[in-house]
């Protein structure tokens, strides 16, 4: 039996469009996003990637690039489940700050050291900020960081994934998650068995559905996936990692 998994990270996102930190910030997609996540859907329908059901955040931009995709491709009445543990990374107090004048007030390893290590984690958000998730009533009874490294974010998707998505898929469903740059990359690390230092040099692009078929035992027929558009998947990822380059 194969089973099949498709990762969809949001479109553009207003922040990803100004180049801010957003983390747990629940900030809308741009008119360019809204056109990427229809394009993903179209993609799904092309290439005859039809999900059963959906996983998304609790977060606007994941939400509705899941809506938009899969009205694109003609499946919005599936079921859909949303969890805080497939929200975005928390970026602690880099949150609503510029990334390139973070990168020029820190320097490169300090960002880089943020955005992409493993288990160091962005300073803590102070409690009082305004882009500080406490006293937010979707996560009411659910623990809120301070800031997460991607170490953190395994920790809280992984019994998610076991729990509630693998169980989908052992039922023989195409499952769906629209999520997010690096709760997705949580996941590619677990599917993938990635080393600390190879999930360092994995970058998601917006909106661009990435398939993956897996064994009876979960591992990856073909490794790292496939994006549905690898040409548009290649120029995103590398636009994602020069963020904060100038
Ligand atoms: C981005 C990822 O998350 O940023 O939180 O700024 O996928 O929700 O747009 P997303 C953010 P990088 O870790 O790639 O800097």
């Amino acid at each position: 039996m194969t089973y099949k998994l498709v990762l969809l990270r949001h479109g553009q996102s207003a922040w990803n469009k100004t180049n801010q930190f957003t983390g747990w910030v629940d900030v809308p997609l741009t008119e360019q996003g809204e056109a990427e996540a229809k394009r993903g859907g179209e993609l799904l329908k092309e290439k005859n990637v039809l999900p059963d059901i959906v996983f998304t955040s609790l977060l606007r931009r994941a939400i509705n690039t899941a809506n938009i995709a899969l009205d694109a491709a003609d499946r919005l009445w599936i079921p859909v489940e949303r969890s805080w543990r497939l929200n975005e990374r928390h970026y602690g107090a880099l949150q609503g700050k510029n990334k390139t004048e973070i990168r020029q007030e820190y320097g490169d390893e300090k960002f880089m050291l943020w955005r992409r290590s493993y288990a160091t984690p962005p300073p803590e958000i102070d409690p009082d900020d305004q882009y500080a998730q406490n006293h937010d009533p979707r996560y009411a009874g659910d623990p809120v960081p301070e800031a997460e490294c991607l170490a953190n974010v395994v920790d809280r998707v992984k019994p998610y994934f076991e729990s509630a998505i693998e169980p989908e898929l052992r039922a023989g469903k195409t499952v769906l998650i629209a999520a997010h740059g690096n709760s997705l990359r949580a996941i590619v690390k677990m599917l993938d068995n990635l080393s600390e230092d190879e999930i360092a040099k994995v970058n998601i692009p917006t909106a661009i559905p990435l398939l993956y078929e897996l064994d009876d035992d979960f591992k990856p027929i073909k490794p790292r996936g496939e994006y549905l558009d690898p040409e548009a998947a290649a120029a995103g990822a590398a636009a994602v990692a020069a963020q904060g380059q100038k």
